[in-house]
């Protein structure tokens, strides 16, 4: 049911997940902060608004100043760790 086809392009090929947050309480995480060059720095955001625990819509800041490079609906190819 992933119908974003596209790929996220991030910086690295790592997944560390910084903040993985719970916003809706349902027990699911719902909001991924992650840091994919193993920088420490965020450059993944990613948010499953229908709290279905799939990734609705994926940011990328390559840059990390803050401002998205990419915004793809769907959770890019980067599904969250279980
Ligand atoms: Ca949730
Ligand atoms: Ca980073
Ligand atoms: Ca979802």
């Amino acid at each position: 049911m992933n119908d974003g086809t596209e790929t996220a392009h991030t910086r690295g090929s790592e997944r560390n997940e910084l903040i993985t947050a719970d916003t809706n309480n349902d027990g699911k995480a719902d909001l991924w902060v992650v840091d994919t060059d193993g920088d420490g720095k965020a450059d993944l955001f990613q948010f499953d608004h229908d709290g279905d625990g799939e990734v609705d819509l994926t940011i990328v800041d390559r840059t990390q100043d803050g401002n998205p490079d990419e915004v793809i609906k769907g959770d890019g190819g980067l599904p969250p760790n279980g």
